[in-house]
């Protein structure tokens, strides 16, 4: 079993779009294993956004994902980072299939509406940004 780290962004919450974001992970067969809502503030953002520090974006998607609530998620199941960058799409939602999250609802290569790791080395790093060990549930 894998688990990743999916982060609901701004856009999608303010849009009223995270029901049926949940609900495309889950129709995946991807089991919610730990929600929370939070406002991150700039020192997390900066922690998790930390691979892209040198990137020409890198402050306006501070910026951006700090600016207003998101919901965290682990999802878990068989193969669950690879199914999770699938249902999700391309960064670029412009580029990102039809019948994908960011292919169907994304505006622009900012506001593409969800997170999720790519690795199973980031996705213990993020999970432990996000969540205590308590916070994780086993059913
Ligand atoms: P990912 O979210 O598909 O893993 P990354 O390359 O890890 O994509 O980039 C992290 C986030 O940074 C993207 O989801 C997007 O919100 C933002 N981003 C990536 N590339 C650009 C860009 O060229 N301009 C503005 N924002 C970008
Ligand atoms: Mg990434």
């Amino acid at each position: 079993m894998e688990q990743s780290l999916v982060l609901i962004k701004p856009d999608a919450v303010q849009r009223g779009l995270a029901g049926t974001i949940i609900s495309r992970f889950e129709r995946q067969g991807l089991k919610v294993v730990a929600m929370k809502m939070l406002h991150l503030d700039k020192a997390l953002a900066q922690r998790h956004y930390a691979i892209h520090w040198d990137k020409p974006f890198f402050n306006d998607l501070v910026k951006f994902i700090t600016s207003s609530p998101i919901i965290a998620i682990i999802f878990e199941g068989d193969r669950a980072i690879e199914t999770v960058r699938q249902t999700m799409g391309a960064t670029d939602p412009a580029k990102a299939k039809s019948g994908t999250i960011r292919g169907d609802f994304g505006l622009n290569i900012q506001h593409n509406l969800v997170h999720g790791s790519d690795s199973s080395e980031t996705a213990k790093k993020e999970i432990s940004l996000f969540f205590t060990p308590e916070e994780i549930f086993d059913y």
